[in-house]
Formats: structure tokens, C-alpha cells, sequence
């Protein structure tokens, strides 16, 4: 049972040159935790990619869009490809098919923006970055700036980076900082082709509602269960049903029941948490923001499963919605 099957990248119709319009793919590369989903979310504009503290948070590629257009119809749509942090590590089944998500995605786009955190370029980073070929256009994001104590420090390791490491342009920022992201904007703008938007102006995101339930619970559980739950934990959505407004003034209803999925009994303990008091908490937190994202009125369900080993089985990998 695959969750979404939108788990492809569009497919550009045979680029018509516009006069005026640009358009095209970015993919947002680089090892775990990095920062490439609150970077997506801000350059989008809308949190549509699930962030933590934790590394491995996203799994699964995720299309943002972002157009920008002129009273006279011109302007640019910005496709972002977010992609799960390469695993350098561990090769149970799960990272295999997390891994394999990070390379079809950077396959065909017009810019990659690799990702590290400022003021540091560790193994895992070299080694994300020997997969990356050199035709592709690549800029250096030097990460969470505001989180580097001497600022003076920042300049001699750009040099560095410079001396050592061909790319296209080296940004140092901030996710977090608007201007930063403006600035951003800008400098990717130049390296999309002139060619016809692939989507409505409005749209956000080429995934479905179900999808973003399944990983908004994943995310509530990865921000309330601390450092204990390891990460092979996942989520899967049994129920999705959409009842539209018995009145007017009122919002669509959507049913949704899940299943957290974990490992042994004593995370299916942390999960529930004392007199079931997380899982209400995970459900709560997950209903309120999927009411505002969803713009409707949601009813959550959750339910926990014990399944060892999934993350090491390749066919049940395939069978929770990972490529
Ligand atoms: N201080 C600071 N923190 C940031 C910045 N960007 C991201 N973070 C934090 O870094 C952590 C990881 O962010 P994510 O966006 O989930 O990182 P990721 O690279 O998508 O992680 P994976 O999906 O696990 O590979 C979160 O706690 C973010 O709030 C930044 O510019 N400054
Ligand atoms: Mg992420």
C-alpha cells in the first residue's frame, strides 16, 4: 500500500519558452538535520515538509512550490524538492530506500542547493556531496548562521570552502531569516529557463492531504517523545474520509484514523505514555494543525502497532510507502 502515489516529480511539458516566465526544479540535498525542510517551508512560504531536532525526520521527496508573478502574467515558479538527509551510517532497508529517494530526485533539476551547517564540512558532508554530479549547477548553503557564536569565524572557513570546493555561489544564512530567504529567491531565479509554469499560481504542493496527515502525526510523535523513540518508528494512515458541510458557514469534515507503527513493546509503551496522556497529546496537536492547514474540521483516531523489524525488511519498507 503505497500512502501517495505522487511519489514522481512532474514531468516538464516540452518547456515552451515563454517570454517572461521562468520556471524550474530545485532540490534541496545534504546529510540529516541540516535544516533542508525549514528551509523548503520558508522558501515556499507554508510548512508543507515535517521539521524536528532530531535527524531523519523527512522521508519521502516532497515538491513545494513558490510563484512569483507580475500584474502582467510574467514572473517565476520555483519547484523545491525536499529530500530525506543522506544516510551515511546505517544500511538497514530504510535508509537504503531513504538514500535512493535523495539521488532519483536530484537526477533532473536545474539547481541543487546543498546544504551543510555554517562553519562546518564534516565526512557525511563530503560524502553527500560526492554524489552530486558537476553538470548540475550547485550553490553552497551554509546553514543556521545565527546559531554560530563568532561570526568572525565564518569568513576564513568560507574561504576554505572556497579553495576546496568548486560551486556555482556560496550562500551563507539562515532558514529562519526572512531576508535570507528573499535573497535566496533571487539568486535561484537566474538559474531556471525561460519556459511555461507547470502549475496553478496558488498550488503549494503536489502532495495529497492524506499524505500530510500521515506526516504531521510523525512529526507530533518525533517532537513528543524526547530522544528515546528511535527513528524507526512510521505512521500509516487506515482511514481518510472527507464529509462535506451539512450547512453553509460550515467546514468539510475529515476522518482520519492511523496507526503508529514502532519497533518493540517498550515504545509502544512510550508512545501511549503515562495513562495514555502522549498519544492523546500527539492527536491533539496533530488535529489542530491539520484544522488550519486543511482549512475543515478533523476528527484524529490513533492507534499503536508493534511490528519489529520493519525498518530491516525490505518488503515491508516497500509496504509502509517508501520507494
Ligand atoms: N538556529 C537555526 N536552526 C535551524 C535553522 N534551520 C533549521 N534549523 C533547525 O534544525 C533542526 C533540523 O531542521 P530540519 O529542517 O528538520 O532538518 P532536515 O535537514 O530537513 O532534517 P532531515 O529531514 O532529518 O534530514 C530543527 O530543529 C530546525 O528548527 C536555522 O537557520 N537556524
Ligand atoms: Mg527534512
Amino acid at each position: 500500500m503505497n500512502q501517495d502515489s505522487n511519489d514522481t516529480l512532474p514531468t516538464p511539458s516540452a518547456g515552451a519558452a515563454i517570454p517572461g516566465r521562468r520556471c524550474g526544479l530545485i532540490a534541496i540535498v545534504g546529510k540529516p538535520n541540516v535544516g533542508k525542510s525549514t528551509l523548503l517551508n520558508a522558501l515556499v512560504g507554508q510548512k508543507i515538509s515535517i521539521t524536528s531536532r532530531k535527524a531523519q525526520t523527512t522521508r519521502h521527496r516532497i515538491t513545494g512550490m513558490r510563484t512569483v508573478a507580475q500584474p502582467d502574467g510574467t514572473g517565476t515558479q520555483y519547484v523545491f524538492v525536499d529530500t530525506p538527509g543522506f544516510q551515511t551510517r546505517h544500511a538497514n532497508a530504510l535508509n537504503r530506500s531513504l538514500n535512493k529517494t535523495v539521488l532519483g530526485a536530484v537526477a533532473d533539476v536545474d539547481l541543487i542547493l546543498f546544504v551543510v551547517e555554517a562553519g562546518s564540512f564534516t565526512p557525511a558532508d563530503a560524502k553527500v556531496l560526492q554524489l552530486l554530479g558537476k553538470q548540475i549547477p550547485t550553490l553552497l548553503i551554509a546553514n543556521k548562521l545565527d546559531n554560530v557564536h563568532r561570526r568572525a569565524d565564518v569568513a576564513p572557513w568560507l574561504a576554505q570552502m572556497h579553495k576546496e570546493h568548486e560551486f556555482a555561489e556560496y550562500v551563507p544564512m539562515s532558514a529562519k531569516n526572512s531576508g535570507d530567504i528573499q535573497r535566496l529567491l533571487g539568486i535561484c531565479e537566474k538559474y531556471l529557463p525561460e519556459q511555461d509554469w507547470w502549475y496553478d499560481e496558488d498550488e503549494l504542493t503536489d502532495r495529497s492531504e492524506k499524505f500530510l496527515a500521515s506526516e504531521t502525526v510523525r512529526e507530533k510523535l518525533f517532537r513528543l517523545t524526547g530522544d528515546e523513540l528511535p527513528y524507526t518508528s512510521t505512521v500509516v494512515i487506515d482511514k481518510f474520509e472527507e464529509e462535506p458541510p451539512q450547512r453553509k458557514g460550515q467546514k468539510r469534515l475529515v476522518k482520519i484514523a492511523a496507526t503508529i507503527v514502532v519497533e518493540r513493546d517498550g515504545h509502544k509503551a512510550m508512545v501511549i505514555g503515562d495513562k495514555g496522556e502522549r498519544i492523546k497529546r500527539i492527536g491533539t496537536e496533530t488535529r489542530q494543525e491539520l484544522e488550519k492547514l486543511m482549512d475543515a474540521k478533523v476528527f484524529i483516531e490513533l492507534w499503536v502497532k508493534v511490528r519489529s523489524g520493519w525498518a530491516d525488511d525490505e518488503a515491508r519498507v516497500k509496504s509502509f510507502g517508501y520507494e
